[in-house]
């Protein structure tokens, strides 16, 4: 049975790829750092149905010790590095810990494999937001890298120290390019998950308006469940390499609003309100990937089209609100806006 080792394991990625992993047969195990909210910290595992089948170990990305032990333990033949600090909003207000969690984490992890099971074959979770601002029209593993973000400096560290643990040590370390991917799993503070959030609320009278930031802005947006095959897939070539993930199709905040309100038939221009405050220092205007590469080599396609995820992201919130209301007075704290 091979083993795989996740950072990150708690989160969207995380989540999908361990339902994606035991379905194939793998022993999964995660990184699981200390939190006074252990009560919630596997609901994205428990929702997908793998919490009980998952094994957690105590520890924390920036603890070179607890990773090591972990990796001399469970002696994994893949490690997926997922963990980050991956809100690029908040890199502007914390871009100390940023740069050390989502940039030195990733030198930690490979550290740890370098020493502790050299063998294994490492994926990082590299990110469209090193293209920042964009040097060519559609990005493939060629364009030239712009970060614009804290955060997208950080990945593009750990983007270069993957790469140069390959060619400095002969370890099988790879990275994944991936653009924006979504799910009803998605944190409430990235834009997409906070539009279909804010859609079941005003549908269910439980709010009257969704304040956004910047509406012009455009991603190319895809499903999680398609991208950790894709990531699972390039661990299984002969050889490490980078690879951009994407649809090849790009859409802006607008018309993903327009997509999610007309799911439950609303006129999105008659609640969405915008907000300066929520711009950002440096905007990261249009991102466009072309998957060409993952395509011929993996055999890598995206199975689901954005449609298909805003519907299926405004159903599972209506349903979350609707269980909430049933057991919850609609004034209760767990039911006020996210604020990202
Ligand atoms: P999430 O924010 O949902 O998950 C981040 C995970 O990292 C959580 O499990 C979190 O734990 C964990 N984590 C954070 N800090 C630490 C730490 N110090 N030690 C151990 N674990 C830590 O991210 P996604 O699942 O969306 O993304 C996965 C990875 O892919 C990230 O690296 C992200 O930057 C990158 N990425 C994501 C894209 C996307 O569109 N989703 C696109 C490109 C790259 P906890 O639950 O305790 O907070
Ligand atoms: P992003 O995702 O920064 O692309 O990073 P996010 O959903 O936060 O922003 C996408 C775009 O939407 C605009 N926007 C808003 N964003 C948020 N969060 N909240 C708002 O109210 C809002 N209004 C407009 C933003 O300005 C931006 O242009 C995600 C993360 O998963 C990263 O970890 C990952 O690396 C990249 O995707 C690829």
């Amino acid at each position: 049975m091979p083993t795989a080792l996740i950072t990150g394991i708690t989160g969207q990625d995380g989540a999908y790829l361990s339902k994606f992993l035991l379905q194939r047969g793998y022993a999964v195990h995660g990184l699981l750092r200390r939190s006074a909210s252990a009560d919630v910290i596997g609901e994205r595992l428990r929702w997908l149905g793998v919490l009980d089948r998952v094994t957690l170990h105590d520890g924390d990305l920036v603890d070179l010790s607890s990773v090591l032990r972990i990796v001399q333990a469970v002696q994994p033949d893949e490690v997926y590095n997922l963990a980050a600090q991956s809100f690029v909003h908040a890199s502007w207000q914390q871009p100390l810990l940023t740069g050390t969690v989502t940039g030195l984490g990733n030198v930690i992890m490979l550290e740890a494999v370098r020493i502790a099971r050299p063998q294994a074959r490492f994926y990082q979770a590299s990110s469209s937001e090193m293209f920042g601002k964009i040097q060519q029209s559609v990005q493939t593993e060629r364009t030239p890298f712009y970060p614009r973000s804290p955060y997208a400096v950080a990945k593009l560290y750990a983007h270069w120290m993957t790469v140069n643990y390959r060619e400095s040590f002969g370890l099988y370390t790879s990275s994944g390019i991936l653009f924006n991917h979504e799910s009803p799993l998605r944190g409430i503070e990235f834009v997409t998950r906070k539009i279909t959030d804010g859609v079941a609320r005003i549908k269910l009278g439980l709010a009257r308006e969704l304040t956004l930031g910047n509406l012009e802005a455009k991603r190319d947006w895809g499903h999680a469940a398609d991208y950790v095959r894709a990531m699972w897939l390039m661990l299984q070539q002969d050889q490490p390499d980078d690879y951009v993930v994407a649809t090849g199709r790009s859409t802006s905040i607008a018309e993903f609003c327009a997509m999610a309100f007309g799911q439950v038939g609303l006129d999105w221009r008659e609640y969405v309100r915008t907000d300066a405050g929520l711009l950002r220092p440096a905007e990261v205007q249009v991102l466009h990937g072309d998957a060409s590469k993952a395509r011929e080599r993996l055999g890598w396609a995206p199975s689901m089209t954005l449609e298909e995820m805003v519907a299926e992201m405004v159903d599972a919130d209506l349903a979350r609100h609707r269980a909430r209301i049933s057991v919850v007075q609609p004034t209760g704290a767990s039911l006020r806006p996210a604020q990202a």
